[in-house]
């Protein structure tokens, strides 16, 4: 057996496999349109959103359906590393620029950084036709080891339990790395579970739990074939 790939347009990548049985005549076509990452349809997930208020001024481009490229700058030396893992890990593209109130402290710049995510998320996903819905991770790093499960059920929830024993990693205080992710949930309609299955190094848990989620939300928006229209009994979520 073999396939024959044939471009079919030099401008989206979209290709026809054409699968043959050696020897015999052509028993079956199979006609795929994908993209780079493997999606059965040539759309792009994307979203950008611009939020401003008098704490925070944010702009973020997020390609759901990217290669893991960022660019980001938050003024938090240690966040912009765990949004780059994000990224990086997820095959997100992820483009962020956050002008905080950091005078005062980094809570607005992170939990407004969240809600702007969550959105996007939301935004890029649409209607959520085809995908798999759910998705898990378990990431190690050296000691810590973080578990992280996602629904895109349309209901916010967030059930967390990292904890730490450091207040701050870098300029980023532990205790909003719960702020982040509870902002997202919410804003991106999204299940969320956050377990630490072990932990010891701050910077350890915090960044298993930003890859684990990263890895989670790209399993959970994948295509399915087999799913037609959304994956629930009620047809919506
Ligand atoms: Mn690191």
């Amino acid at each position: 057996m073999r396939y024959i790939r044939k471009n079919i347009s030099r401008d989206n990548n979209a290709v026809i496999f054409v699968r043959i049985i050696a020897g015999t005549p052509v028993i079956s076509e199979c006609v795929m349109l994908i993209n780079n990452k493997g999606l059965m349809d040539m759309n792009i997930r994307s979203a950008d959103i611009s939020r401003k208020t008098k704490e925070t001024e944010i702009n973020m481009e997020f390609v759901l359906d990217g290669s893991g490229k960022a660019q980001i700058e938050t003024g938090i030396g240690f966040f912009n590393h765990m949004l780059d893992s994000f990224a990086r890990h997820g095959f997100f593209d992820l483009k962020l620029a956050v002008k905080g109130d950091l005078y005062v402290d980094p809570h607005h710049s992170v939990e407004d950084t969240g809600i702007v995510l969550g959105q996007a998320i939301k935004n890029a996903l649409g209607d959520k036709a085809g995908i798999k819905r759910y998705g898990y991770s378990i990431i190690p790093m050296d000691e810590a080891l973080i578990l992280c499960a996602v629904d895109l059920s349309g209901r916010p929830y967030l059930s967390y339990d990292l904890s730490f024993s450091a207040d701050k990693v870098g300029y980023l205080d532990t205790e909003l790395v719960r702020e982040f992710f509870y902002a997202v949930s919410y804003t991106a309609g999204m299940n969320l579970h956050i377990r630490m299955l072990n932990g010891g190094n701050n910077h350890h848990v915090v960044e298993a739990a930003f890859k684990a989620f990263a890895k989670a939300l790209d399993e959970a928006t994948r295509p399915d074939p087999r799913v037609d229209g959304v994956l629930s009994a009620k047809g919506v979520i």
